[in-house]
Formats: structure tokens, sequence, C-alpha cells
């Protein structure tokens, strides 16, 4: 095991993997910018050190800083944590030339996995179901327009190092994909590095299910099941659960075999997550793998019993991964509310500053991931989400119950939170039911004037 690990991250998920460091008998190291100077979960890691100012450029994008910084603290290996620098295959690459551990995939694994058109064809080659489209990259426009006549309109156009939604366009005839392949490729170019774009068939009304899996350097590759992560707005996801409600088992299992083949195909080492969308006859597809740990992990670890943080920690020092798959069993249901520092009846729009009030709910089947308190000050240059309510139960009402019991505990102020908003959708009679699709939440808050 490591001796000392560097957290190359900020907000609750430091404070996350400070956590799993701990029960490790592993040190922290932790990197801040001056505008996270003060936060109070700095106090927890054995060193904290200064890596710049606020913009994220200049700190935790910085990857001559945080090699500097791992330098100076002598650490054995660098959690990247989500977002930043958590799914760049050049910084897991510097890692590796500076003889520091990257918790998190080899540079080699990122690139087959991390992007699109590398991953859908690992998975064709690994018989993991994908959306009809063209075979890699198209380059020319009637090579499209070919393609989408064989599959049939609406197409989606999509950059293959795009994500979270950008880089997408939806074609619904010839015109309007022929006005739109060029376009595509020059956005691409400039916004990701990268013109490459493909097109696959477009679905309508979907859900999104994706598969947790674990991989190591041993060549094992376990799944830890599925979430669903539908509620969401503008690619950002509200609220995750697991397991997914009404998803048939028997099928379930066979698309989290199917994620489980697909990283052992590309030879994984680390946590990662395979998107699927699925159509309302419960047909998978997969959209794309995020190599990295992801903040909705904690519902994963509430109905499987397995820390993922800790499992990524130990995969990266050369360890196997500590459970076999026939013991990676689904015990009750767990929901997820992202807290974000937001007031949705105006467009979400941020609200950082002062917390004064701030009383956390507790109690059985209860947890706060969170680094916030009365005291801390939500800086304005970065993520709005403040913290994660996670709340389990023997079953999805149960969950529902206890989420709804804990956010009426919940207080924050002044600043706006989502709390009200998380109180509606507990109460809603499409979400209480469940399955809601990927468009849900956005019609629902243009329904209630709040879009
Ligand atoms: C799609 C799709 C429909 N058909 N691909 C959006 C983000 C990126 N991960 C992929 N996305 C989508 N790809 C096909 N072929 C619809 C979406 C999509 C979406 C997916 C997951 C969660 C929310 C979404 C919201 C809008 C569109």
């Amino acid at each position: 095991m490591f001796r000392r690990v560097l957290i190359a991250n900020r907000g609750e998920i430091a404070l996350r993997i400070m956590r799993a460091c701990r029960e490790l008998g592993v040190e922290t190291v932790c990197v801040y910018s001056t505008a996270d100077r003060d936060a109070p979960y700095l106090k927890l890691a054995d060193r904290a050190i200064c890596i710049g100012p606020g913009p994220s450029k200049d700190s935790y994008l910085n990857i001559a800083r945080i090699i500097s910084a791992a330098e100076l603290a002598d650490v054995d290996a660098i959690h990247p944590g989500y977002g930043f620098l958590s799914e760049r295959a050049d910084f897991s690459e510097v890692c590796r030339d500076c003889k520091i551990e990257f918790i998190g995939p080899s540079p080699e694994a990122m690139g087959k996995l991390g992007d699109k058109v590398e991953a859908k064809r690992y998975a064709k080659a690994a018989k993991v179901p994908v959306f009809p489209g063209s075979e890699g990259a198209v380059e020319e426009v009637d090579e499209a327009v070919e393609v989408a006549a064989e599959i049939g309109y609406p197409v989606i156009i999509k950059a293959a190092a795009g994500g979270g939604g950008r880089g997408m366009r939806i074609c619904h005839n010839e015109a309007t994909l022929r006005a739109n392949i060029s376009k595509a490729q020059q956005e691409a170019a400039a916004a990701f590095g990268n013109g490459a774009v493909f097109i696959e068939k477009f679905l309508e009304h979907a859900r999104h299910v994706e598969v947790q899996v674990l991989g190591d350097k041993h060549g094992n590759a376990v799944h830890l099941w599925e979430r669903d992560c539908s509620m969401q707005r503008r690619h950002q996801k509200v609220i995750e659960e697991a397991p997914g409600p009404g998803i048939e088992r028997k099928k379930i299992e066979e698309v989290c075999k199917n994620a489980a083949r697909l990283i052992k195909s590309a030879d994984y080492a680390g946590a990662a997550t395979v998107e699927f969308l699925m159509d309302e006859k419960q047909n998978f597809y997969m959209l794309e793998v995020n190599t990295r740990v992801q903040v909705e992990h904690p519902v994963t670890e509430m109905i499987t019993g397995v820390d993922i943080v800790k499992e990524s920690i130990r995969i990266a020092s050369g360890e196997p991964i500590s459970v076999k798959q026939k013991d990676v069993k689904v015990n009750g249901h767990a929901i997820e509310c992202r807290i974000c520092a937001e007031d949705h009846t105006k467009d979400f729009m941020p609200s950082a500053g002062m917390i004064d009030t701030w009383r956390a709910p507790g109690g059985l089947g209860v947890r706060m991931d969170t680094h916030a308190s009365a005291g801390y000050r939500v800086p304005p240059n970065y993520d709005s989400m403040i913290g994660k309510l996670i709340c389990w139960a023997p079953d999805r009402e149960q969950a529902i119950a206890r989420t709804e019991r804990a956010l009426r505990e919940f207080e924050v102020g002044p600043i706006k939170t989502t709390i009200p908003l998380h109180l509606e959708m507990m109460h809603n009679s499409d979400f209480r039911r469940g399955g809601v699709d990927i468009h849900y939440l956005e019609r629902a808050l243009k329904a209630a004037g709040h879009g």
C-alpha cells in the first residue's frame, strides 16, 4: 500500500478520498487554491499545499503545480477525484514519467475507453450493444448521409472527444445533416482539439442507466450493478438511485456482465462507469465510458457495501479487487440528492457566500458527503455542488420516505440550495412511480414556471 497520497481535487470529493486514505492508513496531502484556503476539510489532511489562485487553470488544472506539490511532499500516488484532471490521459502519463502512481487508468486504457469512437469499437468487439451508426469517425458529408439513409432519421452527430452533452447535434433530415457535419467537426476541433465526429441513431425517449465497474492490474473485472441517473437538467445529474426502478433483473444482469467484459477487454485498471441509454422496451445501448470515480458512486456503495474509493486506491497500489463477482449482492435501495448552492426558482442561479445556518440530517440510513458546515463560505469559483445526501432503506418506497424525512431536517441559510427542489421531487407522483426519462425534469421545471 502507498505511504502517502496527494489529492488533486477540492470539496466533498477531496474529503471523501481523505477518509478512504485514513482508513487504509495512508497519509494525505491535499492541494488547494487561495479561494479554498479557509476550507475546514484541509485541516483533516496531514499536509495542505497551496498551488495557486482561484481560477482552476492556475491551480486544480495546473499539472506543473500539482506535480511540484507532489515532489515537494514526496507522495507515492495522486488521486484526481472527478472533474479537473481526472480524465486527462496526459496527466496520467506525466504522473508515470515522474514515477508517481496515478490512481486511475493508465494513459493507454484511458485512450481506449475515454474516446467515444474508440470505446464504441471496443464495445462492439466485446459484444456490448451500441446504437447503429457510422463505423468510427465520419470524414465526408456524403458518408454521413449514406449511413443516415441506412439507419434512418433522426440521427445524432457526436464529437469523439466530447462529453457531458457538449458537441452534440440532432438531425431530423438529410438537409440538416448536410448543414451540420462540417460545423460539428470545426466546433469539435476548436473545443476539444480533436475534430473527429460520428453519427448514430437518435433515441427520443430514454432513461440513463449506468454500470459501475472495477478493473485491476491482474486482469480481473467486476461490476457493482447499475444506477439510474435519468433525473437531470442540462446534462447535470440531480438525483441518482440504485438499483434502477422497474428494470427487469435478468436484463440488467446481462448488461452489467457486458460492462465488466468491456473494461476487461481494454486491460482497464481502476474504477469506471459504462453509460447506457435504455429505451421503453428496456433495450440497452452503450453511450460512453467514464474513466474516473463519479459523483454518484455512493448509491452503489450503499447497496453493495463496497467502498469504491478504497478499491480505486488498492487497485492502483497493485492489489487485486477485494470482492468476487458472486459476492457482490444488491441490498436495498439508495437515493442521492445533489445539494447545490443554486436557486432553482431563478433558473438555477448560483448562490455563493457565507453559510450561517447548517443543520444536516442524520439517523439510520442517512449519509451526508459534504465539506460544508456553518461558517463555511461557498466560493464563487467552482461547481455549485456543496454536498450529497444519500439515503438507504430496504426498498425504494422507504428510501423515498427517508430521503423526504432527511430533506425536511436539512436547514441551510442564508444561501439558496436545491433542497426545496429535492423535496418537491420526493412528493412528485411521476418520480414516486419510478422510471422517468432523461427529459422529465426539464419538462417539469418548465411546467412549474421555473424553466
Ligand atoms: C444520445 C441520446 C439519444 N440518442 N445518443 C447526452 C450526453 C451524452 N452522454 C450522450 N447524450 C445523449 N446521447 C443517442 N443515440 C440522448 C442523449 C441525451 C442524454 C443522455 C443521457 C442523459 C441525459 C441526456 C439528455 C439529453 C440527451
